[in-house]
């Protein structure tokens, strides 16, 4: 006999298998039905901002191809579909409202609603309205309000049709990102907009969920975070606090005042030499972010591994490459930091389901012969998903899984230069074709679980 026992992990009854996507990186129909611009549609068009200057003016043309799309997530068996809504259809310029700006939603819902897929839906995936950047976009508190009534509409047109909302994705990426880094829409240096504006859409976040509740809505709402575990280079004491900054930079600043209602303490004085007085946090606000939500959604890719570097920044570490294989995003593939997160989570933070709202790779993949052969990618999932299964197997309440993403689309700064779907999309035909990963995935969906593989990366050892 082998020495490795091969064994079957098998996931729970009831298990939600996924993939995910957002509006500007699939729709396309940049110009349809009086849709206004966003701030991706102004960035994408600004030379240098975007590999190659591509935009997400046609995309995957999803717009006008979902029946196929949906078509294509019911031969994979997914019993949960996670798109997100493109505001600057509903409030395309200041003062402008357009009902039918949600039109395109029904008809996708109905179509989700013939094959039995569950609808979960991201209000805010990035696309914020051009005119509300002009006024400031999430480094003004205003643009909560008009959140709101962005919500409101979409809970109005919608609410009763969707089990499972997710008030925004990734306001670490919308706000650091954004405002800070500078590497997205809509591309600012500017540390204290970046701190006002995670704020604010933290701020956006609880007021919706109290919004929701309030207009008698009984599904479940949440909030989707990136997270990123910080792991200490060595165990010297100056670089394990490297880790501890920069745990609260990626993590903490996002999950501390939703769970615990409170912005991480021992930041604060570090943060206000940098930014100035944090004056823009008013009473009570951190009482609406601690909104009790029914659920948090996870984004998953990788860690950092990092340690001191004295440099008058406000985080002060350096990042380090480890030997590990890393994807077509240059990052690494560590699966046990998806382990390790979803204990950490439970032991520190929460009991709530959890779901991963996103998790996955990018590869350069190639069409030969009709196929797309993406091993890596499959790999990929096939570890995190072991990850996953471990935590539930020792009484974790994880309660989801999507894929990012159900095909190639526009990935951000990078344009169309990395794939990260299931289905390859040739975007001069607007062919899809399922890669490989597609087929091994339809496969886990049928057997609910996965075989364990060989080498089981997913421990935590
Ligand atoms: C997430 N980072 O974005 C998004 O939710 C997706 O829209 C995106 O396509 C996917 O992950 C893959 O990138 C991120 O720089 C973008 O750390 C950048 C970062 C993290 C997440």
């Amino acid at each position: 006999m082998s020495a490795i026992e091969q064994r079957y992990r098998e996931f729970p009854n009831g298990f939600i298998w996924g993939t995910a996507t957002a509006s500007y990186q699939i729709e396309g129909a940049a110009k349809a039905e009086g849709r206004g611009p966003s701030i991706w549609d102004t960035f994408s068009k600004t030379p240098g901002k975007v590999l190659f200057g591509h935009t997400g003016d046609v995309a995957c043309d999803h717009f006008h191809r979902y029946q196929d799309d949906v078509r294509l997530m019911s031969e994979l068996g997914i019993n949960s579909y996670r798109f997100s809504l493109a505001w600057p259809r509903v409030f395309p310029e200041k003062g402008k409202f357009l009902e039918h700006g949600f039109d395109f939603y029904k008809r996708l819902l109905e179509e989700l609603h013939k094959y039995n897929i569950q609808p979960a839906t991201t209000i805010y995936h990035w696309d914020l309205p051009q005119w509300l950047e002009d006024e400031g976009g999430w480094s003004n508190r205003e643009t909560v309000k008009h959140y709101l009534e962005f919500a409101e509409a979409a809970f109005k047109a919608l609410g009763d049709q969707i089990p499972l909302w997710i008030t925004h994705n990734e306001p670490w990426c919308a706000s650091m990102l954004s405002y800070g880094i500078g590497e997205h829409a809509p591309g600012l240096k500017d540390w204290r907009r970046a701190y006002r504006a995670a704020h604010h859409l933290m701020l956006s976040h609880g007021e919706t969920v109290k919004l929701y509740r309030q207009m008698g809505l009984t599904g479940d709402i949440g909030i989707t975070l990136n997270l990123t575990p910080a792991y200490s280079a060595t165990d010297n004491l100056s670089d394990v606090e490297a880790a501890a900054r920069q745990d609260i930079f990626s993590n903490r600043w996002f999950l501390d005042p939703i769970f615990k209602g409170a912005y991480p303490s021992e930041f604060i004085d570090r943060l206000e030499k940098h930014i100035g007085p944090l004056d823009f946090v008013h009473e009570g606000d951190l009482k609406t972010i601690s909104e009790p939500i029914d659920f948090l959604g996870i984004n998953f890719y990788s860690r950092s591994v990092v340690k001191n570097h004295s440099d008058g920044s406000l985080l002060e570490v350096g990042h380090v490459k480890t030997e590990n294989k890393v994807t077509d995003m240059g990052w690494e593939v560590y699966p046990p930091a998806l382990y390790d997160l979803l204990k950490r989570l439970q032991s520190e933070y929460t009991s709530l389901p959890l779901y991963i709202t996103e998790n996955g790779a990018a590869s350069p993949d190639v069409v030969r012969e009709g196929q797309v052969h993406d091993d890596d990618r499959i790999d990929y999932v096939h570890a995190h998903l072991q990850a996953a299964h471990q935590f539930i197997e020792e009484g974790g309440n994880l309660k989801g899984y999507y894929v990012w993403s159900l095909m190639d689309n526009f990935e951000w700064a990078f344009g169309y230069t990395k794939r990260f779907g299931i289905v390859y999309v040739d975007y001069d035909t607007q062919a899809r074709i399922p890669k490989d990963s597609f087929h091994w995935y339809q496969k886990v969906i049928t057997d609910n679980g996965v075989q364990e593989q060989a080498q089981n990366r997913a421990s935590t050892k």
